[in-house]
């Protein structure tokens, strides 16, 4: 799989020329030119500057300590992000989802191999949703990735962080950015395919592979209702064993009830993780996939509509923060009380909060 070649952060100024060596490091991270606009242009701290640098130079300390920043959103997140967006939209993000023990690390980590092969860095961020990635399943993600863990060019972070300020899919899609502008040029996201979180987070990538395995009849069926129409590739994977045609019959079927609406068909790639067959045909899916999202601009188009709902979903929680802060005194507490008692309406105390909020801005 081909990518561009992406952008560095010290060698492109406005001219798209490489700057001196001696241009300060602020002028280098804060002048960049994207898309031929200029985004960014304020001036960082020094200690987003160091950090930045560090980022950049593939320090995997630094690379831990910016997305501790961003996801526990620690003084100086929002500041850090924005000098590091400007330097992402490199890295093709995918999303890999299926159900517990599908084999998706396994898969990963084997993707994940292919990939360093080419030299290509990878980050790898597994979000866990029912047990802690400090505790057992992660233990086993570990031992399985150790082999990768010494190698600079690969970065696995795993996230528990359901319940944090903005959800799960707010802090993964900023911990993707600080892989993508920290140079990573594939993010894969793991993550278990149940419920509106998770759906939510692969949402972000740029090609979801949707993993089933043979002998869970239920599968296929829970598929129906959410994750068929995010599915760019389906994976049958452990085809090792009995069922796994049975499993791809059932997909097809389903594919035939409801074509996708850009008429991709998602490819269906039998695969056996634990022993890598059939990687690399997952690989050249995946190439596929992102090929077929470079015409006609499918790929932008992709990418407006995620900017669409995640700006939306920023300015909710941006607000949301706001009219807590503003309610922090225990008003909130008070007002509930006035309500409860019928001394006012909630109507109206709502509309009058909303407007106290726009007035503050
Ligand atoms: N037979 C067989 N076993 C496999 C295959 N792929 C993975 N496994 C095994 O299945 C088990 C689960 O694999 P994982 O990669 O941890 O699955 P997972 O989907 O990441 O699991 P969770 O993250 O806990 O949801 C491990 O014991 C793997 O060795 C396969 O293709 N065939
Ligand atoms: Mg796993």
């Amino acid at each position: 799989m081909q990518f561009p070649a992406r952008p560095r952060i010290e060698s492109l100024n406005q001219g798209g020329q490489p700057l001196p060596l001696g241009v300060s490091p602020r002028y280098r991270v804060s002048v960049f030119l994207l898309s031929g606009s200029v985004l960014y242009t304020e001036p960082l701290s020094h200690d987003s500057q160091a950090l930045i640098r560090r980022l950049h130079s593939g320090d995997h300390r630094a690379l831990a300590r910016a997305i501790t920043t961003v996801e526990n959103r620690s003084p100086g997140w929002s500041e850090l992000l924005k000098a590091l967006f400007p330097l992402t939209g490199q890295g093709v993000m995918v999303g890999v989802t299926g159900a517990p023990g599908a084999g998706k690390s396994t898969l990963v980590d084997q993707l994940a191999k292919h990939y360093r092969n080419e030299s290509r860095k990878v980050g790898i961020i597994a979000v866990d949703p029912t047990s802690p990635y400090s505790g057992g399943a992660i233990l086993g993600d570990r031992i399985r990735m150790q082999d990768r863990f010494c190698d600079p060019g690969i970065y696995i972070r795993s996230m528990a962080t359901r319940g944090s300020l903005g959800g799960l899919a707010r802090a993964t899609a900023d911990v993707a950015t600080v892989l993508d502008a920290s140079g990573h040029d594939l993010i894969m996201i793991e993550t278990v395919g149940v419920g509106q979180d998770e759906i939510d987070v692969v949402r972000l990538a740029d090609v979801t592979i949707v993993i089933l395995v043979p002998g869970m009849g239920d599968d296929v069926q829970s598929i129906k209702a959410g994750i068929m129409e995010i599915a760019d590739i389906f994976v049958v994977n452990k085809s090792d064993r009995k069922g796994a045609e049975q499993v791809e019959r059932e997909i097809r079927a389903l594919q035939s009830l409801a074509a996708r609406s850009d008429r991709w068909t998602p490819p269906i790639i039998k695969t056996v993780a634990s022993d890598g067959t059939g990687i690399p045909n997952l690989v050249a899916a995946i190439a596929d996939y992102k090929a077929y999202l470079q015409q006609e601009n499918r790929l932008l188009e992709h990418k407006r509509h995620n900017w669409q709902e995640r700006l939306l979903a920023m300015l909710r929680d941006a607000l949301f923060e706001r009219v807590q802060q503003q309610l922090a005194d225990g008003t909130i507490t008070r007002y509930a009380a006035e309500v409860a008692e019928h001394k006012r309406d909630p109507y109206t105390l709502v509309e009058e909060m909303v407007g106290k909020l726009s007035q503050a801005t």
